[in-house]
């Protein structure tokens, strides 16, 4: 007999000839599958109903990262699943914690990461019948659309199914965000071990190979042979893949110039003879057939449409993914290929054989003269020494650093901060930029650079907007708490893509985009007991970026950096709307 159907079982439940057989409950069944299934991290904020379950989990030798907002917990466990290609897991409370730890499983839906949000819930029958639980929410039916799927427990035996479920939904297909809702009185319930223990499911094989078919393959070749001007782009399902060698192998066979999405950058190193990063505006009008791996035709390639594809043209798509949905999503796939890129990309080196052409070299000499012009512009404004620094100075100093520590992993985000770093800071190695993702999140920096060094143990430099910091800054004391490997570099130009606006009532309050003038980030760090140092010029940021990383010293580094040198909204400016009529009536005054 199993004794927790009955939802009020309690050890006075138990018949006498039973009283020998030993007992486990929700909370231990819970960490037991999560340990059968190899989840040996969570990421979470405690609280009921959960307080005791991390507890146990530590316990148990799962580790639990603690944090100080369920948000950046998400994100870590988010990017986790990015860097593992398991489940990164986020425990939180119900209703304000599950809440806050949603947004980031929304976000790792969006971005095609595997992560599984557990938060514990009230009680249904109080929720459902909207008595005013603590906490009360229908939480399974909020995260249902911000997910990929999501599941409710309500018997402690159900618990391992559950589990495997939520890890599989994660994993396999396109990977996403899993919910998993725990009412508070599933934890407490009871049931014989043995049967518990015969509850458990390990998954086996959770993320299948996913072989292409023959014919998609012959397709996609036969679109290739006829190329000119091919050009490959390798996106972040790329880098998730884990597909490494067979993506050097297919560049470097095809001999096919090669364009990184920003979280693809290091797949091969920026610095590759075929890497046409340095002339991507050329490469993309240019092109006749276009190859994606792992990367998507949405608003970060503008569509695949328009003059930055130099429309009107023929050009053709060929394109690799694991989701059939995704094909003819924005513009007509010559050669959809669906299935997991390592498989794809082998099944393509076997087709293209010994003696394939590689491109004609009108088209790569093009390609390189304009890199070369392209990267000797830049040279020079990368070696400035300016007080205040501009962006150009600051990063052509980190620029070195990565160079040097091509295992380091950098965290990246802000605006100006994030478009001039992603094509001034070169990568070399698989999954070491991680950044604002698909959506352009602020906020993913102190979570990814936790995750980054607790999933990875490299150490984690992180080039941080002042704004995009202030969204998870208080985790600097997580950092501090579990002594991690992190240097922050807060590149502090006085505000939101600049520091200079102004507030056009004249009133008192300052602009919406400006902060404290002057403020000092590096004192946050030293609060907590890290490191703090203040520069205002390159040299002075690379040798604390140096001591920083030498160390392994929790250290935030505050770069004084000129309030004029940003641009409204990076590179991207072009998608704020315009008010024809405010111009109207600023040329009257
Ligand atoms: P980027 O922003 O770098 O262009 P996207 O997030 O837009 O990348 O695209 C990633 C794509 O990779 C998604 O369409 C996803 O379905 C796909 N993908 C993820 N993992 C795999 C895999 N193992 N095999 C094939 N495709 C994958
Ligand atoms: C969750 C909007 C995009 S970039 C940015 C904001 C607020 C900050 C830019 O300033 P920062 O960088 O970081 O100081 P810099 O170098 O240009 O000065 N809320 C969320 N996500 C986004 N993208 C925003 C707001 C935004
Ligand atoms: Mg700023």
């Amino acid at each position: 007999m199993t004794l927790s159907k009955a939802s009020e079982s309690t050890e006075t439940n138990i018949v006498k000839d039973d009283a020998e057989r030993e007992l486990t409950d929700g909370f231990h069944l819970l960490i037991d599958a999560l340990k059968l299934n190899e989840v040996n991290t969570i990421y979470g904020v405690p609280g009921i109903p959960i307080t005791d379950l991390g507890r146990f989990a530590q316990g148990a030798g799962i580790r639990v990262i603690s944090f100080r907002h369920e948000q950046n917990a998400g994100n870590a466990a988010a990017i986790a699943g990015f860097l593992t290609k398991k489940p990164g897991v986020c425990l939180t409370v119900s209703a304000p914690g599950f809440l806050n730890g949603l947004t980031a499983l929304a976000h790792a839906t969006t971005n095609c990461w595997p992560m599984i949000l557990i938060s514990g819930s009230s009680e249904r029958e109080v929720v459902d019948l909207m008595q005013g639980d603590y906490e009360e929410m229908d939480q399974l039916a909020i995260a249902k659309p911000l997910c990929k799927a999501a599941y409710r427990v309500l018997h402690a035996e159900d618990i391992g199914i559950a589990v495997a479920r939520a890890i599989r939904a994660a994993v396999s297909g396109r990977p996403g965000g899993v919910y998993l809702d725990l009412p508070a009185k599933l934890l407490g319930q009871i049931v014989f071990e043995d049967v518990g223990a015969k509850s458990l499911v390990k998954v086996i094989d959770p993320a299948p190979a996913q072989i292409p078919a023959p014919n998609a393959v012959d397709r996609a070749l036969d679109v290739l042979k006829t190329a000119k001007k091919p050009l490959i782009i390798l996106g972040k399902g790329a880098a998730y893949a884990q597909a490494d060698e067979h993506v050097r192998n297919f560049v470097e066979k095809s001999g096919i110039p090669y364009l990184p999405m920003s979280m693809a950058k290091g797949l091969l190193p920026d610095t590759h003879p075929l890497s046409a990063g340095a002339a991507r505006s050329l490469v993309l009008k240019e092109a006749d057939v276009v190859v994606m791996v792992g990367a998507r035709l949405n608003w970060l390639l503008s569509h695949g449409k328009g003059k930055q594809w130099g429309e009107p043209h023929t050009k053709k798509f060929v394109q690799i993914d694991i989701e059939p949905k995704e094909m003819d999503s924005n513009v007509e796939i010559a050669a959809p290929l669906v299935g997991d890129i390592g498989s794809c990309l082998s099944a393509l080196l076997d087709g293209m054989g010994n003696d394939w052409a590689t491109p004609p070299s009108d088209w790569t000499d093009t390609i390189n003269a304009k890199k070369e012009t392209n990267l000797a512009r830049m040279a020079a404004s990368l070696q400035n020494n300016n007080t205040p620094m501009d962006y150009h100075g600051a990063l052509g100093a980190l620029r070195t650093i990565i160079k040097e520590r091509p295992d380091a992993i950098l965290v990246n985000e802000g605006a100006n901060t994030l478009d001039f770093a992603r094509s001034i800071i070169d990568m070399y190695q698989p999954r070491k930029r991680l950044d604002v993702g698909t959506w352009g999140v602020m906020g993913i920096g102190m979570g990814s650079a936790i995750a980054a060094a607790i999933e990875t143990g490299k150490p984690v430099l992180a080039v941080e907007g002042d704004s995009a910091f202030g969204f998870s800054g208080m985790e600097v004391e997580t950092i501090c708490r579990y002594n991690l490997p992190v240097c922050i570099v807060v590149f502090n130009n006085n505000g939101i893509y600049r520091g200079t606006d102004e507030n056009p009532s004249g009133g008192s309050d300052v602009a919406t985009t400006v902060f404290v003038k002057n403020s000092r980030y590096d004192k946050m760090m030293e609060a907590f007991g890290g490191v703090g140092v203040n520069v205002t010029n390159p040299d002075e940021l690379k040798r604390a970026v140096n001591e920083a990383m030498d160390s392994g010293k929790p250290t935030l580094i505050n770069a004084v950096i000129d309030p004029a040198a940003g641009k409204e909204s990076g590179n991207i400016g072009s998608l704020n709307p315009q008010s024809v009529v405010a111009k109207k009536r600023a040329a009257k005054k």
